[in-house]
């Protein structure tokens, strides 16, 4: 009887473990980089502060540079929790390529934020900045 109890502890937490680490499994069905392909560089590095100018190639799930998608530029210090003292001002200077004007207003650790969207398909990607 006492073997059989303790046998029986053995096959609860057998599957109680296995319930939680099943539940503990995080799902991928969200894409978060999205179907677009993104591509963002600074122009001049290091970047200094004040105003910095900015790629970007968006180019759609084949490759085809994409035309006139919508374009969010977020410049960012998560250090200190602010953003820009500017807003970007943004051109599309060829079929999916941008030229955005980024403005740091302080040296330190900064992140800008891109997405682009086209319909129900996006890209979004984050650069990290060191301005100088
Ligand atoms: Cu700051």
């Amino acid at each position: 009887m006492l073997k059989r109890s303790r046998w029986m502890v053995g096959l609860i937490c057998f599957f109680g473990a296995w319930a939680w680490v099943g539940c503990g499994t995080p799902t991928k069905t969200d894409p978060k980089e999205g179907t677009l392909q993104l591509t963002v560089a600074l122009e001049a590095s290091p970047a200094k502060v004040g105003a910095n100018t900015l790629h970007v190639h968006v180019k759609d799930a084949q490759g085809q540079m994409l035309e006139g998608c919508k374009l969010t530029i977020s410049p960012n210090m998560p250090a200190h929790g602010h953003g820009s003292s500017k807003e970007v001002t943004l051109k599309e200077e060829e079929k999916g390529h941008f030229h955005a004007e980024v403005y740091f207003q302080m040296k330190g650790a900064w992140e800008v934020k891109v997405r682009a969207e086209k319909g129900s398909d996006f890209a979004e990607k984050t650069l990290p900045v060191d301005v100088q």
